[in-house]
Protein backbone atom coordinates (compact mmCIF):
# COMPACT_ATOMS: atom_id res chain seq x y z
CA UNK A 1 0.00 0.00 0.00
CA UNK A 2 2.16 2.71 -1.05
CA UNK A 3 3.30 4.86 -4.00
CA UNK A 4 5.66 1.92 -4.97
CA UNK A 5 3.08 -0.57 -4.94
CA UNK A 6 1.26 2.28 -7.46
CA UNK A 7 4.60 2.57 -9.63
CA UNK A 8 5.09 -1.25 -10.22
CA UNK A 9 1.28 -2.04 -11.02
CA UNK A 10 2.43 0.71 -13.80
CA UNK A 11 5.63 -1.00 -14.88
CA UNK A 12 3.66 -4.08 -15.10
CA UNK A 13 0.93 -2.15 -17.06
CA UNK A 14 3.24 -0.70 -19.01
CA UNK A 15 4.98 -4.11 -20.07
CA UNK A 16 1.55 -5.14 -21.01
CA UNK A 17 0.68 -2.18 -23.35
CA UNK A 18 4.32 -2.61 -25.07
CA UNK A 19 3.18 -6.57 -25.63
CA UNK A 20 -0.07 -5.74 -26.75
CA UNK A 21 0.36 -3.93 -30.33
CA UNK A 22 1.41 -0.26 -31.59
CA UNK A 23 -1.81 1.31 -30.97
CA UNK A 24 -3.53 3.04 -27.95
CA UNK A 25 -6.92 4.61 -27.07
CA UNK A 26 -6.85 7.23 -24.56
CA UNK A 27 -10.24 7.61 -23.19
CA UNK A 28 -10.83 10.27 -21.21
CA UNK A 29 -12.95 12.43 -19.25
CA UNK A 30 -13.58 16.25 -20.37
CA UNK A 31 -13.00 18.18 -17.20
CA UNK A 32 -9.83 19.51 -16.39
CA UNK A 33 -8.13 16.62 -14.56
CA UNK A 34 -9.57 14.26 -17.72
CA UNK A 35 -7.84 16.88 -20.69
CA UNK A 36 -5.06 17.36 -18.39
CA UNK A 37 -4.17 13.64 -18.20
CA UNK A 38 -5.51 12.77 -22.00
CA UNK A 39 -2.91 15.29 -23.05
CA UNK A 40 -0.03 13.94 -20.94
CA UNK A 41 -0.75 10.10 -22.09
CA UNK A 42 -0.81 11.35 -25.68
CA UNK A 43 2.55 13.61 -25.40
CA UNK A 44 4.28 10.39 -23.81
CA UNK A 45 2.95 7.28 -26.00
CA UNK A 46 3.55 9.23 -29.14
CA UNK A 47 7.00 9.64 -27.99
CA UNK A 48 6.89 5.89 -26.95
CA UNK A 49 6.08 5.18 -30.73
CA UNK A 50 2.64 4.51 -29.94
CA UNK A 51 -0.13 5.64 -32.54
CA UNK A 52 -2.61 7.42 -29.96
CA UNK A 53 -6.15 8.03 -30.64
CA UNK A 54 -8.08 9.88 -28.01
CA UNK A 55 -11.76 9.12 -27.42
CA UNK A 56 -13.50 12.11 -24.77
CA UNK A 57 -16.71 10.56 -22.66
CA UNK A 58 -18.75 12.31 -20.11
CA UNK A 59 -20.19 9.86 -18.44
CA UNK A 60 -19.06 5.48 -18.15
CA UNK A 61 -22.26 4.50 -19.88
CA UNK A 62 -22.46 0.59 -20.59
CA UNK A 63 -23.63 1.46 -24.25
CA UNK A 64 -20.51 3.93 -24.60
CA UNK A 65 -18.12 0.86 -23.28
CA UNK A 66 -19.50 -1.41 -25.54
CA UNK A 67 -18.77 0.72 -28.58
CA UNK A 68 -15.66 1.71 -27.49
CA UNK A 69 -14.60 -1.93 -27.13
CA UNK A 70 -15.88 -2.77 -30.24
CA UNK A 71 -14.81 0.28 -32.55
CA UNK A 72 -11.21 0.11 -31.83
CA UNK A 73 -8.73 -3.02 -32.07
CA UNK A 74 -6.22 -1.64 -29.86
CA UNK A 75 -5.10 -1.25 -25.90
CA UNK A 76 -7.73 0.53 -24.42
CA UNK A 77 -6.46 3.08 -21.76
CA UNK A 78 -9.00 4.79 -19.32
CA UNK A 79 -8.17 7.75 -17.12
CA UNK A 80 -9.73 9.98 -14.72
CA UNK A 81 -12.75 7.45 -15.18
CA UNK A 82 -13.28 3.79 -14.93
CA UNK A 83 -12.35 2.66 -11.52
CA UNK A 84 -15.75 2.28 -10.24
CA UNK A 85 -17.00 1.09 -13.59
CA UNK A 86 -14.15 -2.08 -13.61
CA UNK A 87 -16.78 -4.46 -13.33
CA UNK A 88 -18.88 -2.98 -16.16
CA UNK A 89 -15.66 -2.76 -18.47
CA UNK A 90 -14.49 -6.18 -17.63
CA UNK A 91 -17.98 -7.67 -18.67
CA UNK A 92 -17.78 -6.03 -21.78
CA UNK A 93 -14.19 -6.89 -22.43
CA UNK A 94 -14.40 -10.61 -21.83
CA UNK A 95 -11.20 -10.78 -22.49
CA UNK A 96 -10.84 -9.62 -26.04
CA UNK A 97 -8.15 -6.55 -25.68
CA UNK A 98 -6.06 -5.25 -22.80
CA UNK A 99 -7.12 -2.88 -21.06
CA UNK A 100 -5.14 -0.30 -17.96
CA UNK A 101 -7.96 1.93 -15.91
CA UNK A 102 -5.75 4.61 -14.47
CA UNK A 103 -7.87 6.81 -11.57
CA UNK A 104 -7.82 8.26 -8.95
CA UNK A 105 -11.86 7.97 -8.13
CA UNK A 106 -13.09 5.09 -5.46
CA UNK A 107 -12.53 1.47 -7.50
CA UNK A 108 -14.27 -1.67 -7.95
CA UNK A 109 -12.29 -4.96 -8.57
CA UNK A 110 -11.83 -5.89 -12.45
CA UNK A 111 -13.11 -9.17 -13.25
CA UNK A 112 -11.31 -9.79 -16.60
CA UNK A 113 -7.37 -10.50 -16.69
CA UNK A 114 -7.35 -8.41 -19.40
CA UNK A 115 -8.44 -5.67 -17.72
CA UNK A 116 -6.01 -3.97 -15.11
CA UNK A 117 -7.30 -1.54 -13.06
CA UNK A 118 -4.34 1.21 -11.41
CA UNK A 119 -6.95 3.06 -9.36
CA UNK A 120 -4.67 4.70 -6.81
CA UNK A 121 -7.26 4.19 -3.83
CA UNK A 122 -5.67 0.57 -4.27
CA UNK A 123 -2.56 1.66 -3.23
CA UNK A 124 -3.55 3.86 -0.45
CA UNK A 125 -2.88 7.43 -2.44
CA UNK A 126 -6.14 9.19 -2.11
CA UNK A 127 -7.78 10.44 -4.86
CA UNK A 128 -9.71 12.66 -2.66
CA UNK A 129 -6.74 14.73 -1.05
CA UNK A 130 -2.66 13.87 -2.45
CA UNK A 131 -3.39 12.18 -5.94
CA UNK A 132 -5.26 13.98 -9.24
CA UNK A 133 -5.63 11.57 -12.22
CA UNK A 134 -2.90 14.09 -14.19
CA UNK A 135 -0.86 13.40 -11.24
CA UNK A 136 -1.10 9.47 -11.67
CA UNK A 137 -0.68 9.88 -15.74
CA UNK A 138 2.20 11.83 -14.82
CA UNK A 139 3.71 9.21 -12.87
CA UNK A 140 3.16 6.61 -15.78
CA UNK A 141 4.37 9.05 -18.68
CA UNK A 142 7.93 9.14 -16.39
CA UNK A 143 8.08 5.41 -15.62
CA UNK A 144 7.73 5.19 -19.68
CA UNK A 145 10.48 7.81 -20.28
CA UNK A 146 12.13 9.64 -17.56
CA UNK A 147 12.25 12.48 -20.30
CA UNK A 148 8.51 13.15 -19.75
CA UNK A 149 9.28 15.13 -16.57
CA UNK A 150 8.59 18.16 -18.91
CA UNK A 151 4.60 17.27 -18.61
CA UNK A 152 4.98 17.75 -14.93
CA UNK A 153 2.82 21.38 -15.14
CA UNK A 154 0.12 19.32 -16.70
CA UNK A 155 -0.46 17.38 -13.07
CA UNK A 156 -0.57 20.63 -11.47
CA UNK A 157 -3.30 21.76 -14.14
CA UNK A 158 -5.36 19.13 -13.43
CA UNK A 159 -5.09 18.96 -9.61
CA UNK A 160 -5.88 22.65 -9.42
CA UNK A 161 -8.62 21.69 -11.61
CA UNK A 162 -10.31 19.28 -9.50
CA UNK A 163 -9.67 21.47 -6.57
CA UNK A 164 -7.34 19.32 -4.67
CA UNK A 165 -5.35 22.22 -2.85
CA UNK A 166 -5.46 21.23 1.06
CA UNK A 167 -5.35 23.85 3.24
CA UNK A 168 -4.75 25.95 0.62
CA UNK A 169 -1.74 24.21 -1.01
CA UNK A 170 -1.11 21.10 -2.87
CA UNK A 171 0.39 18.51 -0.91
CA UNK A 172 1.69 14.51 -0.83
CA UNK A 173 1.70 12.85 -4.64
CA UNK A 174 0.44 16.29 -6.12
CA UNK A 175 3.01 17.84 -4.93
CA UNK A 176 6.25 15.86 -6.24
CA UNK A 177 4.63 17.01 -9.27
CA UNK A 178 4.65 20.38 -8.78
CA UNK A 179 8.14 20.24 -7.73
CA UNK A 180 8.89 18.81 -10.58
CA UNK A 181 7.33 21.60 -12.60
CA UNK A 182 8.86 24.17 -10.29
CA UNK A 183 12.68 22.89 -10.90
CA UNK A 184 12.01 23.28 -14.68
CA UNK A 185 10.61 26.85 -14.52
CA UNK A 186 7.12 25.69 -15.63
CA UNK A 187 5.08 26.53 -12.81
CA UNK A 188 5.71 29.41 -9.86
CA UNK A 189 4.91 29.08 -5.96
CA UNK A 190 3.33 32.80 -4.62
CA UNK A 191 2.63 32.57 -1.23
CA UNK A 192 -0.53 34.46 -0.36
CA UNK A 193 -1.27 36.67 2.34
CA UNK A 194 -3.60 34.09 4.16
CA UNK A 195 -1.51 31.55 4.20
CA UNK A 196 -2.37 29.84 0.60
CA UNK A 197 -0.16 29.34 -1.83
CA UNK A 198 -1.49 30.55 -5.94
CA UNK A 199 0.54 28.77 -8.74
CA UNK A 200 1.23 30.58 -11.77
CA UNK A 201 1.73 28.47 -14.86
CA UNK A 202 5.00 29.79 -16.94
CA UNK A 203 5.22 27.09 -19.37
CA UNK A 204 4.57 29.12 -22.41
CA UNK A 205 5.97 32.58 -21.52
CA UNK A 206 3.50 35.08 -20.03
CA UNK A 207 2.62 33.90 -16.60
CA UNK A 208 -0.91 32.46 -16.29
CA UNK A 209 -2.64 32.06 -13.11
CA UNK A 210 -3.52 28.74 -12.86
CA UNK A 211 -7.29 28.23 -11.26
CA UNK A 212 -8.63 30.17 -14.32
CA UNK A 213 -6.93 28.89 -16.99
CA UNK A 214 -8.51 25.07 -15.55
CA UNK A 215 -11.80 26.68 -15.87
CA UNK A 216 -10.92 27.48 -19.04
CA UNK A 217 -9.93 24.28 -20.12
CA UNK A 218 -13.06 22.45 -18.59
CA UNK A 219 -15.15 24.75 -20.12
CA UNK A 220 -13.84 23.66 -23.56
CA UNK A 221 -14.57 20.14 -22.20
CA UNK A 222 -17.66 20.56 -21.31
CA UNK A 223 -19.50 23.34 -22.56
CA UNK A 224 -17.84 22.72 -25.91
CA UNK A 225 -18.01 18.80 -25.66
CA UNK A 226 -20.10 18.36 -28.53
CA UNK A 227 -18.46 21.34 -30.32
CA UNK A 228 -14.90 19.52 -30.65
CA UNK A 229 -13.92 21.73 -27.54
CA UNK A 230 -11.99 18.48 -25.74
CA UNK A 231 -9.51 19.12 -28.96
CA UNK A 232 -9.31 22.53 -28.12
CA UNK A 233 -8.59 21.67 -24.66
CA UNK A 234 -6.00 19.16 -25.18
CA UNK A 235 -4.47 21.75 -27.51
CA UNK A 236 -4.57 24.56 -25.00
CA UNK A 237 -2.86 22.11 -22.16
CA UNK A 238 0.01 22.01 -24.36
CA UNK A 239 0.56 24.66 -26.48
CA UNK A 240 -0.71 27.66 -24.30
CA UNK A 241 -3.53 30.52 -25.14
CA UNK A 242 -4.06 30.24 -29.02
CA UNK A 243 -6.66 32.40 -31.03
CA UNK A 244 -9.30 29.54 -31.84
CA UNK A 245 -9.19 28.57 -28.60
CA UNK A 246 -9.82 32.26 -27.04
CA UNK A 247 -12.61 32.43 -29.88
CA UNK A 248 -13.98 29.08 -28.76
CA UNK A 249 -14.16 30.13 -25.18
CA UNK A 250 -15.75 33.60 -25.62
CA UNK A 251 -18.52 31.90 -28.24
CA UNK A 252 -19.24 28.94 -25.00
CA UNK A 253 -19.44 31.66 -22.48
CA UNK A 254 -22.12 32.93 -24.58
CA UNK A 255 -23.98 30.41 -24.70
CA UNK A 256 -23.86 29.50 -21.72
CA UNK A 257 -25.08 32.41 -20.49
CA UNK A 258 -27.61 33.11 -22.56
CA UNK A 259 -28.99 29.24 -21.37
CA UNK A 260 -28.31 30.15 -17.72
CA UNK A 261 -30.36 33.16 -18.32
CA UNK A 262 -33.44 32.07 -19.88
CA UNK A 263 -33.71 28.51 -17.35
CA UNK A 264 -33.08 31.11 -14.63
CA UNK A 265 -36.23 33.35 -15.74
CA UNK A 266 -38.32 30.43 -15.60
CA UNK A 267 -37.53 29.53 -12.43
CA UNK A 268 -38.01 32.42 -10.79
CA UNK A 269 -41.49 32.88 -12.84
CA UNK A 270 -42.67 29.57 -12.71
CA UNK A 271 -40.94 27.67 -9.49
CA UNK A 272 -39.80 24.42 -9.02
CA UNK A 273 -41.64 21.43 -8.92
CA UNK A 274 -41.87 20.62 -5.58
CA UNK A 275 -42.45 17.25 -3.07
CA UNK A 276 -42.22 17.61 0.81
CA UNK A 277 -37.97 17.71 0.64
CA UNK A 278 -37.20 18.10 -3.25
CA UNK A 279 -37.29 21.06 -5.77
CA UNK A 280 -37.03 19.78 -8.92
CA UNK A 281 -36.91 21.26 -12.73
CA UNK A 282 -36.52 19.85 -16.36
CA UNK A 283 -34.57 21.69 -18.25
CA UNK A 284 -35.07 19.37 -21.26
CA UNK A 285 -32.96 20.13 -24.33
CA UNK A 286 -32.07 24.26 -23.36
CA UNK A 287 -28.73 23.67 -22.55
CA UNK A 288 -27.77 21.75 -25.97
CA UNK A 289 -25.17 22.02 -27.45
CA UNK A 290 -22.88 21.94 -24.26
CA UNK A 291 -22.66 18.43 -22.52
CA UNK A 292 -24.71 17.20 -19.51
CA UNK A 293 -22.14 18.74 -17.18
CA UNK A 294 -23.71 21.78 -17.25
CA UNK A 295 -26.84 20.84 -15.22
CA UNK A 296 -24.47 20.01 -12.34
CA UNK A 297 -22.77 23.40 -12.60
CA UNK A 298 -26.56 24.74 -12.44
CA UNK A 299 -27.52 23.18 -9.88
CA UNK A 300 -24.53 24.15 -8.25
CA UNK A 301 -24.90 28.31 -8.88
CA UNK A 302 -28.39 28.55 -8.03
CA UNK A 303 -28.21 25.95 -4.39
CA UNK A 304 -28.18 29.35 -2.69
CA UNK A 305 -30.33 31.96 -4.53
CA UNK A 306 -33.31 33.65 -3.21
CA UNK A 307 -36.04 31.42 -5.54
CA UNK A 308 -34.47 28.18 -3.78
CA UNK A 309 -36.10 26.57 -0.27
CA UNK A 310 -32.83 26.76 1.49
CA UNK A 311 -34.12 23.02 3.24
CA UNK A 312 -34.80 21.14 0.46
CA UNK A 313 -32.87 18.55 -1.94
CA UNK A 314 -32.15 20.56 -5.82
CA UNK A 315 -32.68 18.36 -8.47
CA UNK A 316 -32.20 19.18 -12.08
CA UNK A 317 -32.39 17.08 -15.23
CA UNK A 318 -31.30 17.43 -19.11
CA UNK A 319 -31.68 15.27 -21.70
CA UNK A 320 -28.49 13.82 -22.77
CA UNK A 321 -27.67 13.89 -26.51
CA UNK A 322 -28.02 10.36 -28.52
CA UNK A 323 -24.31 11.37 -30.50
CA UNK A 324 -21.03 10.63 -28.63
CA UNK A 325 -18.62 12.32 -30.48
CA UNK A 326 -15.59 10.20 -31.84
CA UNK A 327 -18.32 6.87 -31.06
CA UNK A 328 -21.34 8.07 -32.82
CA UNK A 329 -24.96 7.46 -32.25
CA UNK A 330 -26.46 5.18 -29.53
CA UNK A 331 -30.18 4.34 -29.41
CA UNK A 332 -30.70 5.77 -26.34
CA UNK A 333 -33.11 8.13 -24.48
CA UNK A 334 -31.28 9.30 -21.13
CA UNK A 335 -31.93 12.21 -18.98
CA UNK A 336 -28.75 13.14 -16.65
CA UNK A 337 -29.97 14.14 -13.32
CA UNK A 338 -27.52 16.42 -11.27
CA UNK A 339 -28.32 17.19 -7.28
CA UNK A 340 -27.06 19.83 -5.23
CA UNK A 341 -28.17 20.81 -1.88
CA UNK A 342 -28.34 24.24 -0.07
CA UNK A 343 -25.86 25.37 2.25
CA UNK A 344 -28.38 24.98 5.18
CA UNK A 345 -29.93 21.48 4.31
CA UNK A 346 -25.84 20.24 3.14
CA UNK A 347 -24.87 21.54 6.99
CA UNK A 348 -27.88 19.01 8.25
CA UNK A 349 -26.79 16.11 6.35
CA UNK A 350 -22.69 16.72 6.45
CA UNK A 351 -22.47 18.30 9.90
CA UNK A 352 -25.68 17.26 12.20
CA UNK A 353 -26.32 14.22 10.55
CA UNK A 354 -30.47 15.21 10.84
CA UNK A 355 -31.26 14.73 7.20
CA UNK A 356 -29.94 11.73 4.78
CA UNK A 357 -27.10 12.64 2.21
CA UNK A 358 -27.14 11.67 -1.63
CA UNK A 359 -24.81 8.89 -1.41
CA UNK A 360 -27.72 7.06 0.12
CA UNK A 361 -30.45 8.38 -1.40
CA UNK A 362 -29.57 8.63 -4.97
CA UNK A 363 -27.71 4.60 -6.11
CA UNK A 364 -31.27 3.30 -4.44
CA UNK A 365 -33.28 5.40 -5.97
CA UNK A 366 -31.77 5.29 -9.51
CA UNK A 367 -31.73 1.27 -9.28
CA UNK A 368 -35.59 1.90 -8.71
CA UNK A 369 -35.67 3.83 -11.84
CA UNK A 370 -33.68 1.86 -14.48
CA UNK A 371 -30.52 3.99 -12.99
CA UNK A 372 -27.11 3.98 -14.08
CA UNK A 373 -25.06 4.16 -10.36
CA UNK A 374 -22.73 6.04 -10.59
CA UNK A 375 -19.65 7.66 -8.39
CA UNK A 376 -22.00 9.56 -5.83
CA UNK A 377 -20.90 11.74 -2.80
CA UNK A 378 -23.12 13.04 0.54
CA UNK A 379 -23.32 16.88 -1.23
CA UNK A 380 -23.29 16.34 -5.21
CA UNK A 381 -24.65 13.29 -7.43
CA UNK A 382 -25.25 12.30 -10.23
CA UNK A 383 -27.09 9.86 -12.68
CA UNK A 384 -28.80 8.58 -15.89
CA UNK A 385 -32.47 7.61 -16.03
CA UNK A 386 -34.36 7.16 -18.61
CA UNK A 387 -36.51 9.54 -20.37
CA UNK A 388 -40.08 9.30 -18.84
CA UNK A 389 -38.68 8.08 -15.38
CA UNK A 390 -38.04 11.42 -13.71
CA UNK A 391 -41.18 12.04 -11.31
CA UNK A 392 -40.11 7.92 -10.61
CA UNK A 393 -36.98 8.90 -9.62
CA UNK A 394 -38.40 11.96 -7.50
CA UNK A 395 -41.03 9.87 -5.83
CA UNK A 396 -38.37 7.09 -4.73
CA UNK A 397 -36.08 9.70 -3.21
CA UNK A 398 -38.79 11.23 -1.09
CA UNK A 399 -39.78 7.68 0.46
CA UNK A 400 -36.12 7.04 1.25
CA UNK A 401 -35.81 10.56 2.89
CA UNK A 402 -39.32 9.40 4.63
CA UNK A 403 -38.04 6.07 5.70
CA UNK A 404 -34.90 7.33 6.84
CA UNK A 405 -36.45 10.14 9.63
CA UNK A 406 -39.12 8.26 10.40
CA UNK A 407 -36.44 5.55 11.37
CA UNK A 408 -34.69 8.22 13.49
CA UNK A 409 -35.79 9.17 16.81
MN1 LIG B 1 -10.14 13.83 -11.65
Amino acid sequence: MSKEGFLSAVREGIARVRQAGSEVTVVHHNDADGLTSAAALQVALSRAGFAVRRVCIERVHPPVVARIHEQFPSTILYVDLGAQAAPVISEVNRGRRFTIILDHHHPQESTDPEVLNIATEFFGLSGDMDIAAATAAYFFTLELDQRNRDLAYLSVLGAVGDCHERGGRLVKENRQALIDAVEQGHVEIVEEADGREGYILTRFGDPLPMPPFAVSVTTLGGAGYYTDGPDLGVRLCLEGPFSEAQQKLEELRRVEQAAYDKVLSRLEREGFRETEHIQWFLVGEDFAPMGVKTIGEFCWDIRNEDFVDPEKYVVGFQVMDREVPGLGAFDWSLVKVSMRLPSPLEEKILVHHTMPGLSYLVPEAAKQTDGSIDACHDYCAATLIPIGREEDLIEAMEELVKDKLAATP
